[in-house]
């Protein structure tokens, strides 16, 4: 069932072929090995080979395309040797779209206070046995390799964006030797896509070297990375900005770790194409789904005589049979109040990619963008 993609000299294994464009925001079809994606997109973060309370036959039904793994954590349980003796984590999970792995270091550095960087990787506290173990460029790739997503990650150095100085510098050269050892270590470019990942923190000096830097290297996508960690909107969104006009026109582009869905509709407008987040699923935990009006949150005591659908204009399974008031019952109670809310808040994510999609092929961006603001902020801020 997989697609036929045509593989360059350089060993690309996906086609990106944008369809329609207003000013700089895309809509696109991206054909991967296992699936045929339309852009943007977001995908969800399915941390242990499972997005947390969805099965994958779900997680299909709420339209996701694309789901995330983690190769720290896959290469803790069940550890990469076992997962490709298994036949790959398509095969493991059960999950014949597409999937993207990230390349680890990022989440030893947020996860492991323990985690420590230098020239040659990651170093971190085994959580297993406690004994130091090293991730460098090349195991990463080669772990991803054996996992097998359609779309792989470099290693990257990353710093927080709220410091400043030297190590910011320091992080985005070595994130452009690493990209190198990747290139080098990656053995399968033609049926895995290795992107390369933008850092620079906030300094566009550094960002310009950086892009221009990965452009070189000719990569079938690029991710803009560091961003999300607590700096100001504008910061960010001016990071953004940059880094999309300095990008290629005709490869994806990803930024990593946003979900949120006002970030979404803005970073698509400034030409960004794909998207990662725990955001959705996280916050349905907590009890909050995902509504046109912002954040519903079932634990309040409104809730509880509510009778009304979480979302009257969403088609999904949870919005089409259950009540607020019954999910107001269930949340933080009982397993499946998490599991119903988290379905919709996928699939309230999955109907924001197709409805940006379909706004910007038939060209009426600036009328989605606006009603989605207004219904956000109704009172105007
Ligand atoms: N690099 C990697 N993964 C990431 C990020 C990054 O910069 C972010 C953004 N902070 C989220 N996930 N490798
Ligand atoms: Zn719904």
């Amino acid at each position: 069932k997989r697609a036929h993609l045509c593989t360059n000299s350089l060993g690309m294994a996906l086609q990106f072929e944008i369809l329609a464009r207003y000013k700089r925001a895309r809509a696109a079809k991206l054909t991967l090995p296992h699936f045929t994606c339309q852009t943007p997109l977001f995908m969800p973060v399915g941390t242990q080979g499972t997005v947390k309370g969805l099965t994958s036959s779900q997680l299909e039904d709420a339209g996701c395309q694309i789901v995330l793994g983690n190769t720290y954590h896959l290469a803790l349980r069940p550890g990469a040797d076992l997962l490709e003796q298994l036949g790959g984590l398509h095969h493991f999970m059960n999950w014949s779209r597409a999937l993207l792995t990230d390349s680890g270091g990022f989440q030893m550095v947020s996860l492991l206070h323990l985690a420590d960087i230098t020239e040659a990787g990651v170093t971190f506290q085994s959580p297993v046995d406690g004994t130091s173990m090293l991730l460098t460029p090349e195991e990463s790739i080669h772990i991803q390799n054996k996992i097998g997503a359609d779309i792989i990650m470099a290693l990257d150095d990353v710093v927080k964006t709220t410091i400043t100085g030297p190590r910011i510098e320091e992080a985005m050269y070595r994130t452009l030797r690493w990209i190198d050892r990747c290139i080098a270590a990656h053995s399968r470019p033609s049926e895995q896509n290795l992107f390369g990942i933008v850092q620079g923190g906030l300094d566009p000096h550094l960002r310009d070297v950086c892009c221009q830097g990965l452009v070189d290297r000719n990569l079938p996508g690029y991710a803009i990375g560091g961003l999300a960690g607590g700096e100001d909107k504008d910061s960010f969104w001016r990071v953004v900005a940059q880094c999309t006009a300095q990008l290629p026109e005709d490869k994806p582009r990803y930024v990593m770790g946003v979900g949120f869905p006002l970030d979404i509709v803005v970073c698509s407008a400034l030409g960004a194409d794909m998207y990662d987040c725990v955001y959705p699923t996280r916050t349905a935990r907590f009890g909050t789904a995902l509504i046109p009006e912002g954040m519903l949150k079932l634990k309040n005591a409104d809730m509880a005589t509510d009778v009304r659908p979480l979302d009257a204009s969403c088609s999904c399974m949870v919005c089409k049979r259950y009540t607020r008031a019954y999910l107001h019952t269930l949340v933080t109670r009982e397993a499946m109040g998490s599991q119903l809310i988290s379905y919709h808040n996928v699939a309230y994510m999955m109907k924001l990619n197709n409805d940006l999609h379909k706004s910007i092929l038939e060209g009426c961006f600036p009328q989605f963008v606006q009603g989605f603001l207004r219904m956000q902020f109704p009172k105007g801020n």
